[in-house]
């Protein structure tokens, strides 16, 4: 059976079939949106990135009321052993990761600034998924949870759209997944970078994917 919607999006429509469409929501951890944590020992006003959580969990609260999606939440970070960072990741985040930050070890998983915040904290039911890099594909199980679930089409949610929702996107559409990018759900410390970036996926007849608002995928799961 199938369950097919079609979202008006940039830079043209698209029809998803609901059975075959999971929601990624990325990285939306204490680290990245709270004082203290990873985003803000980069130099960053974390305060930016607040827009995009009313956006996300409204997003997330539409693909709850629709049974067939496969809902994903990703998480950057590393284990407390320290044993998965690369040298130059280190240096180039001005040797913060591991350090005590406000909510314990910076970009550390089981340390509180690593879990998601609580606006849009994952059920029992849905995909927590743990990665190292930027990308949810560079060494996680995502494709096989993908590939498992017959999966073809990803709404990505999350921050930051320049940084991890780009790489992800761009490691999906070289994969095969159709990826349908949440514009006001996703957000930037740096504003320009916001807007190039989510251009930058629809752009050239969609070279990337699509980008559509929150509402419009809304009305649409709603219709
Ligand atoms: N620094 C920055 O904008 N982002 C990251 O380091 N990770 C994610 O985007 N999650």
């Amino acid at each position: 059976m199938t369950s097919t919607v079609t979202i008006p999006a940039k830079p043209g429509p698209v029809s998803f079939d609901l059975t075959k469409t999971a929601l990624i929501i990325i990285d939306m951890q204490k680290d990245f949106l709270e004082k203290g944590g990873f985003g803000e020992s980069l130099g960053n006003d974390v305060g930016k990135l607040f827009k995009a959580v009313a956006p996300c969990k409204a997003v997330l609260d539409a693909c709850r009321n629709q049974d067939d999606v496969l809902i994903i939440h990703t998480r950057e970070g590393h284990r407390p052993q320290e044993v998965c960072i690369s040298k130059h990741k280190l240096s180039q985040t001005n040797n913060c990761i591991g350090k005590a930050g406000a909510f314990g070890r910076i970009l550390i998983r089981g340390e509180k600034g690593h879990d998601i915040i609580p606006q849009v904290y994952p059920l029992e039911s849905e995909v927590v998924l743990d990665k190292p890099g930027k990308g949810s594909f560079f060494a996680t199980d995502l494709e096989l949870i993908l590939r498992a679930q017959n999966i073809e089409n990803l709404i990505v949610c999350g921050v930051t759209t320049e940084v991890c929702v780009h790489t992800t996107v761009r490691e999906a559409n070289d994969r095969g997944f159709h990826c349908l990018v949440i514009e006001d759900a996703c957000a930037s410390y740096i504003d320009e970078f916001h807007a190039a970036a989510i251009k930058m996926v629809w752009a050239q007849g969609g070279i990337f994917g699509n980008v559509a608002s929150s509402e419009e995928l809304i009305k649409a799961l709603q219709a």
